[in-house]
């Protein structure tokens, strides 16, 4: 029935999604966009579809070998080891980040756009996430309704964020308010009542939706509290998109910043399912602790410097080489401070990256946005002289697998254009956005029944072993 409701519904762009899919390995199995306005709706009709299809997968493919794992992947935080299924998006070494199969320049093409603004909207960039498909202007629409309807704060949480002295760390905050949001779980209360494992999706759907929804004013008063003394975020507009509401409650009404806040939070979204902060919220999920709690752990892990907090890194960074050599150094001058940082045993922040081997396109479309919209911004300058500098001073160390940029080297010199230049909050913003991506698959976790995580670990003398080594 679900087939024949898909097939019905079948609408323009059908073909170039399905091509795109198979091209890129995503996981779009119906070829089809379901019409309905309610994301619930479209996922009631996918949820069994794909369950189908991972059941018939696994009977045929189940002891199929994807791969090997060697000691040196044990000891190495698990580089390349196919150990974990994400169904939202790939991140190709070369090629970077796919949304469902989509490239960011085939988002920011093919996603709706805000009234009069030509960045995606992150709604579009979430709905393709949880279903596959592009969505459709009116489904953005309803969803950027539905968030503005679920966006109230529980006043005890109000009261805690109220309460924080102003040096503790945004993320910090952001962290301990998003565990306590937990008395609002719909899941924890449903499981408490017994309810079927088949319908834990739905629940988990809901707080998906009640945190992606929440996000903004909470993130808004920790901005407002730590750095504005405080004052109102004012009242949320039904009819405006989620960036736009966030921008204000943040105090920012200025349409270039809102198109950025479209961009970045489209862009930070999601980068596969390994990265620390998406593996924390799987991982704690698989233990059927809510999306709440879930996605506090995703962001104690973004709040790592060498993760989600590079982007403040960045611009202190940034500031510092402003202040010891002046921001319009010479490529000489530039090649020798990072050489002096390097001796001293510091990253170069921004640069580098697990998975990805050449320049990141997530700073590929802020450098864009940035020679469209700032081009003569000294900060901005600086970054693009880094960007010249900074690859053969790392490669020469000859021991780092990327010298290229990755999306934190150009993020903050963005926000410290249009005035948010507090760069402790930076990796707030990327939290918000990393709720996109890390909901849409925990729904998609629950729907495909995946089980508790449980990696095999080995101590060295096992390893030793194992391997036949002598000591
Ligand atoms: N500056 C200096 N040294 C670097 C470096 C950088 N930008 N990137 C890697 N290295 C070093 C590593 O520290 C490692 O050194 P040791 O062998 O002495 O331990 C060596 O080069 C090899 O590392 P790698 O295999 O190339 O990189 P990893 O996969 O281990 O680490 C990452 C990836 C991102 C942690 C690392 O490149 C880094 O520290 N970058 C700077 C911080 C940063 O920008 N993080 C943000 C990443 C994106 C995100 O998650 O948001």
């Amino acid at each position: 029935m679900a087939i024949i409701r898909a097939l019905l519904s079948r609408a323009s762009g059908v073909h170039f999604q399905a091509a795109q899919a198979q091209k890129f390995g995503a996981a779009i199995t119906v070829p089809c966009r379901f019409e309905s306005t309610s994301l619930k709706d479209v996922l009631k009709q996918k949820v069994p579809i794909e369950q189908d299809n991972v059941k018939n997968f696994r009977k045929e493919h189940g002891s199929t070998v994807i791969g090997e794992v060697t000691v040196d992947m044990a000891y190495g935080g698990m580089r390349g080891i196919k150990g974990l299924v994400c169904e939202t998006s790939v991140l190709d070494p070369e090629e970077g980040i796919r949304f469902r199969g989509y490239s960011i320049p085939e988002c920011q093409k093919l996603l709706p756009k805000g009234p009069g603004g030509q960045e995606p909207l992150p709604e579009g960039l979430f709905w393709l996430l949880a279903t596959g498909d592009i969505p459709t202007e009116a489904q953005v629409k309803s969803l950027s309704q539905e968030w503005a309807s679920r966006a109230d704060l529980p006043q005890h949480v109000v009261t805690m964020l109220n309460n924080f002295p102003n040096h503790l760390h945004p993320m910090a905050q952001l962290c301990a308010a998003v565990a306590a949001l937990h008395s609002e779980s719909k899941f924890a209360k449903a499981y408490q009542s017994g309810i079927p494992k088949k319908q834990y999706w739905e629940y988990v759907y809901e707080d998906a939706m009640d945190l992606i929804a929440k996000l903004p004013p909470l993130a808004a008063t920790i901005y407002r509290n730590t750095y504005k003394d405080g004052s109102s975020i004012g009242g949320i507009k039904s009819d405006w998109d989620w960036s736009k509401n966030f921008s204000s409650m943040l105090g920012y009404e200025d349409q270039q910043f809102i198109e950025l806040m479209r961009l970045y939070l489209t862009i930070h979204s999601d980068h596969e399912g390994g990265n620390v902060s998406a593996h924390a919220t799987h991982l704690v999920g698989s233990a059927l602790s809510d999306p709440y709690l879930s996605f506090c752990g995703g962001m104690c892990g973004l709040a790592g410097p060498l993760h989600g907090l590079a982007n403040q890194e960045v611009l202190i960074f940034l500031t510092k080489i402003a202040k010891s050599i002046g921001a319009d150094a010479s490529e000489d001058k530039l090649k020798d401070f990072l050489v002096s940082e390097l001796k001293q045993g510091r990253v170069v922040p921004g640069y580098g990256h697990a998975v990805l081997r050449k320049t990141d396109p997530r700073y590929t479309c802020q450098r864009e946005f940035a020679l469209k919209h700032l081009p003569n911004d000294p900060m901005f300058k600086l970054v693009s002289n880094i960007y010249k500098v900074t690859p053969p001073v790392l490669l020469d160390t000859g021991k780092i697998k990327n010298p290229w940029p990755n999306v934190d080297a150009h993020s903050g010199v963005l926000l410290q254009y249009y005035g948010m230049k507090e760069m402790n909050y930076y990796t707030v913003l990327f939290g918000v956005s990393r709720a996109l991506g890390v909901m849409a698959s925990l729904i998609w976790d629950r729907a495909l029944n995946l089980p508790i995580e449980r990696p095999k670990s080995m101590s060295t003398p096992g390893l030793m072993k194992l391997t036949k080594a002598k000591k």
